[in-house]
């Protein structure tokens, strides 16, 4: 199971343009008959209307049914998400919706193309044509709420984190403005995406480094994993348990200098419920903004970042470690880029012991990687 590549699923159209397109090149399709017999003709038109219109409402519906992703395939985090977002008894239902005004669009073109086989008089074939349109017309009018509901789900769905349930991941926990998205985009390689959870208006970061053709993901957890718990509802719940599934570490970031506004009595309250939340995920706690921490010898401080520096030109340089003396976490600085290299260091090696020691923890699709999804 890969992930979701929400930015991927079609536009949907409105029912009315749905049937405009439809009926237009339907007509095309009569225009084009050629016959001298006006019987004949008008016979042959006629089918060609219903059938085309028929057919290429169905294409387009289940054409749609195709690319938009089946439940049943997402990954744990992509249904919570979904569920969070739009709700998947609607989502599922939409798509049955399309797949059954597909299949009734091309029984009713049936239906009175067998009618019309059987007609020697000119009004009664246009007639059935008519007959078909309106049925064929009927039948999306049933589905315009459907129709209406996958277009609103479209733009909401499009702004989800996308993960990948086949590479390692790392949920970043820590109080509101300790420093998580500068984290992440400190260790990633590029620009983070920019997502959204369902939960929150707040914007949150994925962002991920490769190493060894592994690919580290790392997810920003606003508005889930960065306040108290009894403020949580059962769809924030669900999406917690989302994360500790697709999780394979846990990054809980501090605030010693407490800069970002929560007492580190908060802080530690914090990181005993996202312990409790996530009892499976092995947990690394950071102190961040190392550059703001007191308790840190400014000349040791210096040299980490300097030596870290030197890593630019030279990576197979020293990795330089620095703690905090208070806490004994090891220390980061997003916007000092220090420690950065040392806590890339420590998640691979935890990371790379854990596919070892539980080979049952390697994706199931190892050997075939699909890229395609
Ligand atoms: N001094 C200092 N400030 C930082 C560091 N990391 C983040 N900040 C600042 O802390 C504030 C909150 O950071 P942000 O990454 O948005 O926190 P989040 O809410 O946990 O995602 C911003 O103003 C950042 O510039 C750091 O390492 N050192
Ligand atoms: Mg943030």
């Amino acid at each position: 199971m890969g992930s979701v590549v929400w930015r991927n699923i079609p536009t949907v159209l409105t029912v009315e343009e749905l049937l405009d397109k439809a009926f237009s090149k339907a007509k095309k399709a009569g225009d084009a008959v050629v016959d001298r017999d006006r019987v004949y003709r008008t016979r042959k038109q006629m089918t060609r209307m219903v059938g085309s219109a028929g057919d290429s409402l169905s294409s387009t519906l289940l054409e749609w049914v195709k690319r938009w992703p089946s439940l049943d395939k997402m990954s744990s985090f992509d249904v919570a998400m979904v569920e969070a977002a739009v709700g998947c008894d609607d989502y599922r239902q939409s798509l049955g919706a399309c797949q059954w005004a597909a299949h009734k669009c091309v029984e009713i073109a049936q239906q009175n193309g067998k009618k019309l086989r059987r007609m020697v008089n000119l009004p009664p074939m246009h007639e059935t044509r008519r007959e078909a349109y309106g049925r064929i017309s009927s039948v999306m009018g049933r589905i315009e709420g459907n129709l209406d509901f996958l277009r609103e789900a479209r733009d909401t769905l499009r702004s989800l984190p996308m993960i990948d349930s086949t590479e390692p991941c790392l949920v970043v926990a820590g109080a509101p403005n300790v420093g998580k998205s500068a984290l992440i985009a400190s260790m990633s390689s590029g620009k983070p995406e920019i997502a959204a959870y369902p939960f929150t208006t707040k914007q949150l970061h994925v962002g991920h480094f490769t190493n060894r053709r592994m690919k580290y993901q790392l997810v920003d957890t606003p508005g889930l994993l960065d306040r108290p718990m009894e403020e949580r509802n059962q769809i924030e719940m669900q999406a917690i348990a989302a994360l500790e599934h697709v999780g394979d570490l846990c990054l809980f970031l501090m605030d010693p200098s407490e800069s970002g506004g929560t007492s580190m009595e908060i802080q530690n309250n914090l990181l005993n419920e996202v312990a409790s939340l996530l009892p499976q995920t092995p947990l690394i706690v950071i102190d961040g903004k190392g550059d703001l921490i007191e308790d840190i010898d400014s000349d040791e401080w210096a040299a980490v970042c300097e030596m870290e520096a030197a890593l630019d030109e030279n990576p197979d340089g020293p990795i330089p470690e620095i703690r905090n003396p208070a806490t004994g976490h090891l220390v980061i600085s997003a916007t000092e880029s220090a420690g950065i290299e040392r806590l890339r260091f420590e998640i691979i090696q935890r990371i790379g012991q854990m596919r070892e020691t539980d080979p049952l923890s390697l994706p199931e699709n190892w050997h075939i990687r699909d890229d395609s999804v």
